[in-house]
């Protein structure tokens, strides 16, 4: 494979940058600029240790550190070598350009990656973990890419396939003694409908892991000057949509996203709801009931001492499955008997809405560890489905039918690590990845 190169630090003034070679080709392109005592061939040197010399080429002379990773003991299992130089667009643009002058071609996106699966460093679904790491906003998030990376996911779909593999084995041979082989079939039929519970387990671990990756879409409704954008500021901790105590203030969705306890919420305020012939204002409230049907979570707010609208509020409530009403004001108007008492103004109560909101939307107890990328949950969904429908034409006897659909049920597995996956599949994911990693 050729000799690829990317600068893999973010461009722009930066204390360090760094410039990346990978394949057989590294080092010899890399000795052509990079000077030190003591290192005049490839065999000087010394792998894994970082040495200070200089970088000559490309109308440049920089001083800059380089360290050597063999093969395949490193990040792509190919030589690597890498540039450690100052920070700086110009300066790490004119060292990639001699080294692809020098004969390295350039990386395309997630091409180092792509190296590492393709020479089994890792598996697709751990390198899926590598750019979810790379996005993560939030702790939450972090923890699902580490639990992706370290393949600890991929070592719960093992286990799945490995007593699959089982079954299919006991299957096969009972094909030829039904007979004697009555007890071992059973048992390997129970053993698939526990495997068939895990599958299912996993998959409804998606919607959390969904809403941990893309963040908690949170609406904020309610009638008009009932301090819908003084909540969205209070959560938020600064002013980011206006506030007046005239009526219809908002007239457009304001986004804003937060991080609470680790978790990503993005917080949408909308336009009061009321009766009004303003051209505008309509437009806008229609705005608020779109966000309030696309939302994971409808906070309906009121002011504390007033009666609930229940036209409004079950109108609402059909929209969401889950609704939260939080009455404002409670400095002025003071508690009231159900829903979430908060003071936009105070931030009074603000603290216990955002972890209802948590606790809302991901459940009392948040396993690591869940479903969290749609092409995972597709090849689950596909592996479940042929699981089912072995199961469910089984009966107590295998045939060669059933053996197929458990077949397809373990290949739908290996897709996740990327064991059987389409080039296209496989382009897919690393073209989701930033140059350089
Ligand atoms: N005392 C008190 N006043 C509040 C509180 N929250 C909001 N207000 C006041 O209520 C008025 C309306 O607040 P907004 O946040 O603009 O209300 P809104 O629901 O966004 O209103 P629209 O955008 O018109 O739908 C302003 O004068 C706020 O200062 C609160 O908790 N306590
Ligand atoms: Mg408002």
């Amino acid at each position: 494979m050729e000799t690829i190169a990317a600068i893999s630090t973010p461009l722009g003034a930066g204390a360090i940058g760094i410039v990346r070679l990978s394949g057989e080709q590294s080092l010899r392109i890399a000795l052509r600029f990079f000077h030190c005592s003591g290192v005049e061939r490839e065999e000087d040197v010394t792998p894994n240790v970082l040495r200070l010399g200089s970088f000559v080429g490309g109308n440049i002379r920089e001083k800059c550190m380089m360290v050597y990773f063999r093969a395949p003991k490193s990040y792509t299992g190919e030589d690597i070598v890498e540039f450690q130089l100052h920070g700086g667009a110009y300066l790490v643009e004119r060292v990639l350009e001699a080294l692809i002058g020098a004969g390295a071609k350039m990386a395309a996106p997630g091409e180092f990656t792509r190296r590492a699966f393709l020479n089994g460093k890792v598996t697709l679904d751990e390198a899926e973990g590598v750019a979810q790491l790379i996005n993560a906003e939030s702790e939450a998030e972090l923890r699902e890419a580490y639990s992706l990376m370290s393949g600890r996911f991929h070592a719960r779909i093992d286990e799945l396939i490995s007593e699959l593999t089982k079954v299919l084995s006991t299957l096969e041979a009972s094909l030829d003694y039904p007979e004697e082989m009555e007890e071992e079939t059973d048992d390997a039929i129970r053993r698939a409908e526990v495997v068939r519970e895990k599958m299912q387990a996993l998959l409804s671990s998606f919607r959390t892991g969904k809403l941990i990756k893309n963040g908690i879409t949170v609406a904020i409704v309610g009638k008009t000057n009932v301090g819908k954008s003084s909540l969205l500021n209070s959560v938020l901790g600064y002013s980011r949509a206006i506030v007046t105590d005239v009526h219809g203030t908002t007239r457009d969705v304001i986004e804003q996203s937060m991080v609470h306890k680790g978790v990503k919420i993005n917080f949408q305020d909308t336009a009061g709801l009321r009766t009004t012939r303003d051209l505008v204002e309509n437009i806008g409230i229609e705005r608020s009931l779109q966000a309030a049907r696309g939302a994971d979570i409808v906070l309906y707010v009121m002011e504390s001492n007033r009666d609930l609208d229940e036209t409004e509020y079950s109108e609402i409530r059909g929209f969401s499955k889950r609704i939260i009403l939080v009455n404002n004001k409670i400095d002025v108007y003071g508690n009231a008997s159900s829903g979430v008492n908060v003071s936009a103004k105070t931030g009074e109560g603000v603290e216990v809405l955002l972890d209802e909101i948590v606790r809302a939307a991901l459940g009392e107890k948040r396993a690591a560890d869940s479903l969290t990328e749609e092409r995972h949950a597709d090849c689950l969904r596909r592996a479940l489905k042929s699981l089912e429908e072995a199961l469910s034409s089984c009966g107590s006897a295998a045939s060669e039918c059933v053996l197929v659909d458990f077949r397809e049920s373990i290949n739908a597995l290996y897709e996740i690590g990327g064991g059987n996956a389409t080039e296209s599949i496989i382009n897919d994911v690393f073209s989701r990845f930033c140059v350089g990693k």
